[in-house]
C-alpha cells in the first residue's frame, strides 16, 4: 500500500481531486440535480396569482413551508381573523421557485415567501425567521414581550435557521439523497444531528417548551424539522439515528401535534399524501379533504 492510498479514509472515494477552477457539471446527480444551479435570478416569466385575504403565500408544505402555515393557522385559532391567508403551491420540483413573480418575493428563490398585503403598502417577507417574526408582532401572539422570555425565544428560532441545514442539506442529503454514500459526509452530519437532537432534548427535559413556560414561534420553527426527525419521518433514518431515545423531544413533539393549529398548518400545500391541501384559500378547505396525517398514514 502507498502512503498516498493509506491516507484515504474507507468508503471514500480516492479518484477525485477539485480542478483549479469549479465548473458546473449538471450531469452530477443526486436527487435535486435538475433545480441546482450555480446562478441566481429568475429563468422564466410567471406572474403569481393574488387572492382575497391580506397575506398572500407562496409556499410548499416542507418543514419550512410548514412553520409559516403553522403559524397563520395557530393565528385564526386564537380568533385572529385578520390573520387569513392564501396559501399558493410553488412546485419546487418543478421550479416554480424560479418564475420572475416569485424571484420578486423571494431574490433567494426558496421557499415559503409572503406578500403581507394587509396595509397600504405591501410588504415582501422571504426566510421563514423572518415571516414568523413579522406575524408574532404583527398580532402580538406567539413571541413574549418580558425581554427575557423574548430573548429565549429569538435564540431558539435562529438556532432553528442556523442549525436545520446541517440536518437537511447535510445529513438528509448525503444519508439519502446522494447519488452514493460517502461514510465520511454520514458521520460527520450524522454526529452533528445528534448532537443537536441532544441539545433539544436537554432543554424540554428542564422546559416545557423551548421558550420556557410559553408556546412560541420557535416551537412552530423547530417541530416541523425535528419533530419529524424524532418521529423517523423524513430521511428514514430513525433507526440510524436512535431517535427514540430524545425522550424529552419525542415528549413535546407529541403535545405540539395535538394542536388543531398545527394540525391544520401541516395540511397545507402538500402535492401528495392523504389529507393535504394543494391550496388554502379558506378554512373550509381543510373539510372538502379527509384528514390524514402522516402518523396515521
Ligand atoms: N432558510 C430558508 C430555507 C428555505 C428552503 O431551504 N426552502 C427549500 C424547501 S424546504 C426550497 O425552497 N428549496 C428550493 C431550491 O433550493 O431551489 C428559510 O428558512 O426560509
Amino acid at each position: 500500500m502507498t502512503d498516498a492510498a493509506a491516507a484515504v479514509p474507507p468508503n471514500c472515494p480516492a479518484d477525485y481531486a477539485p480542478a483549479k477552477v469549479w465548473t458546473w457539471n449538471k450531469e452530477n446527480g443526486g436527487r435535486f440535480a435538475n433545480i441546482n444551479r450555480p446562478i441566481a435570478g429568475p429563468t422564466h416569466d410567471k406572474a403569481l396569482p393574488i387572492g382575497k385575504h391580506p397575506f398572500q403565500l407562496y409556499s410548499l408544505g416542507t418543514p419550512n413551508g410548514v412553520k409559516v402555515t403553522v403559524m397563520f393557522e395557530e393565528l385564526l385559532e386564537l380568533g385572529h381573523k385578520a390573520a387569513d391567508y392564501d396559501a399558493w403551491l410553488i412546485n419546487i420540483g418543478e421550479g416554480d421557485q424560479f418564475g420572475s413573480g416569485f424571484v420578486s418575493v423571494n431574490p433567494n428563490s426558496k421557499i415559503p415567501a409572503l406578500m403581507d398585503r394587509s396595509g397600504k403598502t405591501p410588504i415582501r417577507l422571504f426566510e421563514s425567521g423572518a415571516i414568523l417574526i413579522h406575524l408574532a408582532e404583527k398580532f402580538g401572539a406567539f413571541l413574549p414581550t418580558d425581554p427575557v422570555k423574548r430573548a429565549e425565544a429569538l435564540s431558539w428560532l435562529f438556532w432553528q435557521v442556523g442549525s436545520a441545514p446541517y440536518l437537511g442539506g447535510g445529513f438528509g442529503h448525503f444519508y439519502a439523497y446522494a447519488p452514493f454514500k460517502i461514510e465520511y459526509a454520514i458521520d460527520r452530519f450524522a454526529m452533528e444531528v445528534k448532537r443537536q437532537m441532544d441539545v433539544l432534548d436537554r432543554r424540554l427535559g428542564e422546559a416545557e417548551y423551548l421558550a420556557g413556560d410559553e408556546y412560541t414561534i420557535a416551537d412552530m420553527a423547530v417541530w416541523p424539522w425535528y419533530g419529524a426527525m424524532a418521529k423517523g419521518l423524513v430521511y428514514g433514518a430513525g433507526e440510524f439515528l436512535e431517535v427514540d431515545s430524545y425522550k424529552h423531544v419525542q415528549r413535546w413533539t407529541d403535545q405540539l401535534a395535538k394542536r388543531p393549529g398545527v394540525q391544520r398548518g401541516r395540511r397545507v400545500n402538500r402535492v401528495q399524501g392523504e389529507g393535504g391541501l394543494r391550496e388554502r384559500h379558506d378554512a373550509s378547505d381543510f373539510d372538502a379533504v379527509p384528514e390524514k396525517t402522516p402518523e396515521q398514514a
